[in-house]
């Protein structure tokens, strides 16, 4: 064999680290040291810690090829990494390395840190939860493969003007992006459109056959992920759109040269932009299309990698694939296995069915029911005309066996198990598909799963009781407390060593500590220069100034009705009034930070944002207020802004309606970096709170069985408004012209709490948050009580690592045992 050289030193020395940077700065990027700009020194760091963390993702994917382990593919349409170069850097253990050899070269890392853009592929909690899962799987050992969608815009940069949500394009690699890596030799080509018809195999059997299609080419990018402290290092692969050229070879000849380009353009539309809903199905073609564009290309690279791989038949497939679908949004994979197995590979219906059960499990996000997935029958047939062939015909088998069986001849349960919804017009139920075509769907909290098997899938759960599973959501302790609070994550590796990075149920170490008043100390001391980190930034980008003494009340998550932002709202209004009303009261100054996101299209959440906008333009500037109450808006809510708000955060709301947050993770992340929560007894919530104690939370209002009863009852919001002085004349006021001079400005909002029956029940929990408010003031004046409290969180919240959901996970539903790379 030819002699390979020795590669260049990628060693973890300062030197062979140094090394590496310039190189890439002269050779990859073609600069002069001396000038290179900051963005060069940021793209030849990233590229040294890539060209070390390369090694170990080959090293990984040829051990996991040749050892034969079942695989787990993560499919989600969403991934909300966040940066990358710090995760990557902790991780790996590089950072200090990496710091000094930047150092030495007058180069400051903090600086580069801070100029990564974000890799915002995702709307909220699912996307995120996947990045976190990455993150875990390698942590884990797990042998693991990431699929998704290459977007080229991720979830729109917002600001505001005059108070208003404005959307701008992400164009997060408008320069490229270190980080990933195209891999042309495994591109794929997808069909979609055309017809059905039949062939004949060499046996002289039917099979169907899809025609006269259109084709779409996928190219994958591969971003390694790194875990902490382990070898193994997986791949998320992102699909990008491109034409399929040589299916436009006639339309170049013709000499319709611009015609051909023109479809060229079209075929790249497909993975242009994430769709910026969150909990509102849209029901857009192109949004199909996406499913299926990057559904059949990480299909078609599994069965690939199955083919090549191994020479074993297709009943051990499901011994080497696991698949994940995150939600229903990759649903059509069902379909899609099903067709490769019968169309492309000619195997029977039930061995293909099969085959499609071990494979497939399925998790699902939500119980809003506006945000089930259900696609026109017409438009399916139109985009997936032989999946949707295959869809009848697994419903064809479903209702005339399992449910004919369980109830003989009764239509009405046939009506609601079936996978066509037939209410109105024709629509195909992704969520029905999913829980049938996989052996396991899982809800994301005790809750959550208890009210999935009750009330969203309740005969499914007769029919299958052992395949719905709880597996309660978690969060990277690396990313939400190693990399965004370095000086609490050193504190508590001082006092309880370093274990719990690895198994956060260590955590519970510091229990002791929260009576420990030197410990409190410490611990308040960071809290506070977070505080004042915090406190610039919101100088910087809202223009207030706000005390670091202040309490600081945070809600940081998607604007939505059923989070509640406008209960917080008709809370500060309450406040503000209060303050009026007895300047003298005894009130701990306060600021109320928000972070949040509003669907472009979702009009009562604009709403919202220029309400809460337009109190903080009058009670920042109101004289009579001073500092008591601040509120502030920071615009462009995302991962890297979550990173300095949590730590720096006293108290996280979570308020939304019981029985409509599946789980939360932002709560999980408050509560692990010191912040008491108020909540409802709602999602995680109520695991939090069985973990850190009673003691240690505020909890206030009704509970998932109250407010059923009190919908069954007839919910009227006037009543409440009739009762109670302080929230009549709190939303008088909204709905008065004090805020912006225009009476009508809020008139939606006033009119959703009053007119439109309020559907999630702000005014029915009104007077209980209050109180429970007036606790957290209370509260808060006793620091030594405060801190204590805060310490017990820390230590009590190890169970929402997602390493351990991840573990669950690997036990529970893709028995995958951790294969560990040397
Ligand atoms: C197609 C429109 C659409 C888009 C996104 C419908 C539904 C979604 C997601 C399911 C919304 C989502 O992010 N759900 C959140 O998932 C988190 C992770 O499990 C949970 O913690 C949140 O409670 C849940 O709202």
């Amino acid at each position: 064999t030819p002699m390979t050289p020795a590669p260049c030193d990628l060693g973890n020395s300062t030197e062979a680290i140094k090394s590496s940077i310039v190189n890439h700065v002269r050779f990859t990027l073609g600069a002069y040291v001396d000038s290179a700009s900051p963005n060069d020194w940021w793209v030849a760091t990233c590229l040294a810690v890539r060209d070390r963390v390369m090694d170990s993702a080959t090293k990984s994917r040829t051990l996991h090829r040749k050892s034969g382990v079942r695989r787990i593919h993560y499919l989600s349409l969403e991934y909300l990494m966040g940066r990358l170069l710090e995760n990557n850097l902790r991780n790996s253990g590089l950072y200090d390395s990496v710091k000094q050899a930047l150092s030495e070269m007058g180069k400051d890392l903090d600086a580069l840190l801070q100029s990564e853009p974000d890799m915002g592929l995702g709307n909220g909690g699912l996307g995120r939860l996947a990045a976190c899962f990455m993150d875990s799987l390698s942590t884990m050992n797990l042998p693991a493969i990431g699929y998704g969608i290459h977007y080229e815009f991720g979830l729109f940069r917002q600001e505001f003007v005059n108070g208003r949500q404005v959307e701008h394009p992400d164009a997060w690699m408008r320069d490229g992006s270190p980080w990933k890596i195209a891999r042309p030799s495994y591109r794929q080509r997808v069909q979609l459109y055309g017809r059905v018809t039949q062939r004949f195999d060499e046996n002289g059997n039917p099979h169907a056959q899809w025609v006269d299609t259109k084709c779409l080419l996928g190219l994958p990018w591969d971003i390694p992920i790194v875990g902490y402290d382990s070898h193994t290092v997986n791949v998320l692969r992102l699909w990008q759109a491109q034409a399929d050229e040589d299916f436009n070879f006639k339309i170049f000849n013709e000499g319709s040269y611009i015609e051909a380009l023109r479809e060229k353009a079209i075929a790249e539309t497909v993975s242009k932009v994430l769709y910026p809903n969150d909990a509102t199905e849209s029901g857009k073609e192109l949004r199909l299309v996406q499913q299926y564009f990057f559904v059949a290309c990480s299909l078609a690279d599994i069965v690939r990698r199955f083919k090549n791989g191994y020479s074993l038949p297709w009943s051990e497939f499901p011994s080497k694939a696991a698949i994940q679908l995150n939600d229903t949004h990759p649903a059509v994979a069902i379909p899609e296995l099903m067709r490769i197995l019968l169309d492309e590979e000619n195997l029977d219906w039930g061995s293909a069915w099969k085959i499609c059960q071990e494979t497939f499990s399925y998790t699902n996000h939500t119980l809003l029911p506006e945000a089930l997935e259900m696609w026109s029958v017409g438009l399916f047939e139109r985009v997936l005309p032989r999946h949707l062939q295959i869809i009848y015909r697994i419903n064809a088998q479903f209702l005339d066996g399992p449910v004919e069986a369980r109830w003989p001849g009764d239509a009405a349960k046939k009506r609601v198990l079936s996978l066509i919804d037939e209410r109105g017009g024709k629509y195909v139920r992704m969520a029905h598909m999913s829980v049938l075509g996989g052996h396991a769907t899982n809800g994301v909290a005790a809750l959550h799963t208890r009210l999935l098997c009750e009330r969203l899938f309740p005969e499914f759960h007769e029919l299958f009781p052992e395949r719905f599973v709880n597996i309660t959501n978690g969060v990277t302790f690396r990313r939400w407390l190693d990399v965004c609070n370095p000086q609490l994550s050193s504190l508590i590796t001082e006092t309880i060593g370093e274990g719990w990075k690895k198994d956060a149920s260590k955590l519970r170490g510091l229990d002791a500590s929260a009576d420990d008043a030197g410990f409190r100390d410490r611990y308040r001391a960071i809290k506070r220069h977070h505080k004042v980190v915090l406190a610039k930034i919101i100088q910087d980008s809202c223009g207030v100034c706000v005390s670091p003494d202040a309490l600081f009340d945070v809600q940081i998550k998607r604007l939505h009705e059923y989070k509640r932002q406008h209960l917080n709202l008709l809370n500060i209004v309450t406040l503000y009034r209060q303050i009026l009303n007895n300047p003298k009261a005894d009130f701990h100054p306060r600021v109320f930070i928000f972070g949040a996101k509003a669907a472009p299209g979702y009009f009562l959440a604009k709403n919202i944002i220029h309400a809460i906008n337009s109190l903080a333009n009058k009670v920042n500037n109101d004289p009579r207020v001073g500092d008591k109450l601040k509120v502030v808006f920071l615009p462009n809510y995302g991962v890297s802004l979550a990173e300095k708000i949590i730590p720096a955060a006293d108290l996280s709301e979570q308020i939304s309606t019981a029985g409509k947050e599946a789980s939360g993770t932002g709560n999980m992340k408050l509560a692990l970096n010191g912040a008491l929560t108020i909540g409802t007894l709602d999602g995680a919530n109520v695991e939090i709170a069985e973990e850190v104690g009673d003691d240690n939370i505020f909890i206030f209002g009704l509970t998932v069985e109250q407010v059923t009863d009190l919908k069954a009852r007839g919910y009227n919001p006037w009543e409440y408004y009739w009762n109670n002085e302080a929230l009549r004349d709190t939303i008088d006021w909204i709905g008065s012209d004090y805020f912006t001079g225009h009476a009508h400005d809020f008139k939606p909002l006033r009119d959703s709490f009053l007119e439109h029956g309020d559907p999630y029940l702000c005014l029915a929990d009104y007077q209980m948050y209050v109180d429970a408010q007036a606790k957290v003031d209370a509260a808060y004046k006793q620091p030594e009580l405060w801190t204590k409290m805060a310490v017990l969180n820390t230590a009590r919240v190890g169970f929402f690592s997602s390493d351990r959901t991840i573990q669950d996970y690997a036990d529970k539903v893709w028995k995958l045992p951790q294969v560990a790379v040397p």
